[in-house]
Order: structure tokens, then sequence, then C-alpha cells
């Protein structure tokens, strides 16, 4: 399985704050380069094929309405173990227990509005990148 992709989500909370140009600064100074990108809004359906894994946690409708509540940026990168190193630069999931400098503690709110998503694994980041780009869509 390749280990040279990840897929990222900027959420709502950040694009709607305007910090997306931000955090696509931190996201290149850290070496990855973008594969592809687009901004789009998510109905609730799309929101919950893409979170399908966490139908049955509690968490889940707050999940889906916060994910569908406004327009996102969604985009595949590119480095070496990127699946490893993009969790690093995007911190814990919670932004108070994130480690100084990373994108979460910057940017996020709390454990739903944590502003970016990263995959946690190479087979998700190539079934996420999937579900919202097609292969003439990667670069
Ligand atoms: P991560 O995005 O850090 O891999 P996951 O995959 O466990 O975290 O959770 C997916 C998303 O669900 C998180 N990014 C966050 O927005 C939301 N989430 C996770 N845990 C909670 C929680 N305890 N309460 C509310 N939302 C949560």
């Amino acid at each position: 399985m390749s280990n040279d992709i990840t897929f990222s989500i900027i959420k709502p909370d950040a694009l709607g704050r305007g910090d997306a140009a931000r955090i696509l600064c931190r996201i290149a100074e850290a070496g990855f380069s973008i594969a592809a990108l687009k901004m789009l809004h998510m109905t609730k359906t799309q929101a919950e094929g893409f979170y399908d894994v966490h139908r049955e946690r509690p968490f889940f409708p707050a999940l889906v309405e916060f994910m569908s509540s406004g327009p996102v940026m969604v985009m595949v990168l590119r480095h070496q173990n990127a699946v490893e190193e993009f969790r690093h630069l995007v911190g814990s999931t919670d932004p108070a227990r994130a480690e100084p400098g990373t994108i979460r503690a910057e940017f996020g709110t709390d454990v739903r509005m944590n502003a970016v998503h990263g995959s946690d694994s190479p087979e998700n980041a190539l079934r996420e990148a999937s579900y919202f780009f097609s292969s003439i869509e990667i670069f």
C-alpha cells in the first residue's frame, strides 16, 4: 500500500473564520504538496457517508450536523509517510491536548470543531480521497 498520500479536510469552523489560507500555509511549510483540492458544502447524507465508521458513536449526529453546516476544503496531500507525518502536524483530536505548534492547538476550538481532518491509515486515505475525487483529479 502506497504511503505517500493522505486526505485532509479544512472543516467548517476554520473555513468560516477565514483561517483556510493560514492552514494551507502551515501544510505547505511542513513540506506537503497538494495533489488535489476543492471547496464544497456537504449535504447531511454526504457527511454521514464520509463518517460512516462513526455511525454508532454518541457524537455522530452532532458531527454530521457540524460537517454539513458550511463549506469545507477537501484535499489530497503528498509527502513521504504522509498519513503519520500529517497526523503529527495536525495534533490530538482534542485541541486542548494537542501539542503546541500543531494545527489543532492553534486553530481548533474543541473535540468536534477541531479545524482539520487527517486520515488515520493509508487504506482510509485512499478510501477518503476517492469519496471526493476521481483518479484523474489527483495529480
Ligand atoms: P481524528 O479526527 O482525530 O482522527 P476521530 O476519527 O476519532 O478523530 O473522530 C472523527 C471526528 O469526530 C473528529 N475529528 C471530531 O470532529 C469528532 N469527534 C471525535 N471524538 C469526539 C467527541 N468525543 N465528541 C465530539 N466529536 C468528536
